[in-house]
């Protein structure tokens, strides 16, 4: 009970949050041409290729279409995640799946260079140190086992899917919009598996810390919230009824709006997220030299 009413009033001053900021900040979509919208998603499938095919092989894209970094530098600190057979297996498909999406991209509409990415267990760390407010003892360990990797994994596909929700009205070609429509339709299943996987262990203690799965989810979205500045687009796996599929009830294995929606985010939104800054001119986070590609360089020229 104690539990339910602090997940509302944290929901309800994240809103507020966001609605005064997000006043004053500009959540609509950006003016750019299809292949830059598009080179902008390569970001966060680098990055998703990158933490799943070393969470479950430890090794990464480089050996397996070292072409496709176009002379980007390789991630720092990604491992090899202490995972149980059945998340291995998921995690490694993902991985691969990932490589066939950046090959999609590359092939179609041409690539950018890999950004920088920092998968250590010291950036998880702090971002999920920010989400839960207090300084984790010992530090949140990404690659420990398999809860800990489902919930940084709880992180990324997430990102990519409402990003491509964004994307796709804001194309102009027909080719474009069936491209990104075929990412998403991946993307957002990876997502629902790596939620059902958490929902299972949602009561369990997150050892060794007095904090459950669930309440680390909550502690997730609702830092992605703010960071984004646009109000709710991200929900926790148990939310107070008012957020549940017609408010009739708590589960919430999928994180969508009133009508069982996707929520949608812009680029903006999206690099104020995965920079961990709440700003798309300031790189930090996954990217501490910011994205690659048209869309992210033009915010970090202007910073
Ligand atoms: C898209 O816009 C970028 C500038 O942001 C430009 O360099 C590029 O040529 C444009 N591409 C197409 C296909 O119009
Ligand atoms: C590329 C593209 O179509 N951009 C449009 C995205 O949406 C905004 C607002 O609806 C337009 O101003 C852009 O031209």
């Amino acid at each position: 009970m104690a539990r339910a009413f602090s997940a509302v009033v944290l929901f309800l001053i994240t809103l507020k949050v966001s609605q005064v900021i997000g006043a004053v900040n500009h959540c609509g979509p950006i003016v750019a041409n299809d292949t830059d919208q598009i080179q902008f998603a390569l970001n966060l499938e680098f990055l998703e290729a990158e933490f799943f095919l070393y969470g479950a092989l430890g090794k990464g894209l480089d050996s397996f279409e070292p072409t496709f970094a176009h002379g980007g530098p390789p991630p720092v600190g990604a491992r090899k995640a202490n995972l149980d057979p059945l998340v291995r297996r998921i995690i490694e498909e993902f991985g691969y799946q990932e490589v066939g999406h950046l090959r999609a991209i590359i092939t179609t509409i041409g690539g950018i260079p890999r950004p920088l990415l920092d998968l250590s267990p010291h950036n998880f760390a702090k971002l999920f140190d920010e989400a839960v407010g207090v300084k984790l003892n010992p530090p949140f360990d990404p690659y420990s086992d398999s809860v800990h990797y489902l919930l940084a994994s709880y992180v990324i596909p997430y990102v990519g899917l409402v990003g491509y929700v964004g994307t796709i009205p804001n194309l102009s070609k027909k080719t474009s919009r069936s491209l990104v429509a075929s990412l998403l339709g991946v993307e957002s299943g990876q997502d629902a598996v790596i939620r059902t996987l958490l929902y299972e262990r949602g009561n369990q203690k997150v050892l060794p810390y007095d904090i459950t799965v669930a309440d680390f989810t909550n502690k997730i979205s609702e830092l992605r919230n703010k960071l984004a500045m646009c109000g709710i687009k991200d929900e926790g796996i148990e939310v107070p009824l008012f957020l549940g599929a017609e408010q009739r009830t708590n589960s919430n294995i999928l994180s969508a709006d009133p009508n069982s929606l996707s929520y949608a985010r812009t680029q903006p939104e999206i690099l104020r997220i995965i920079y961990g800054s709440g700003s798309e001119y300031k790189p930090g986070g996954f990217y501490p030299n910011g994205g690659t590609g048209n869309i992210a360089k033009s915010f970090l020229r202007k910073a």
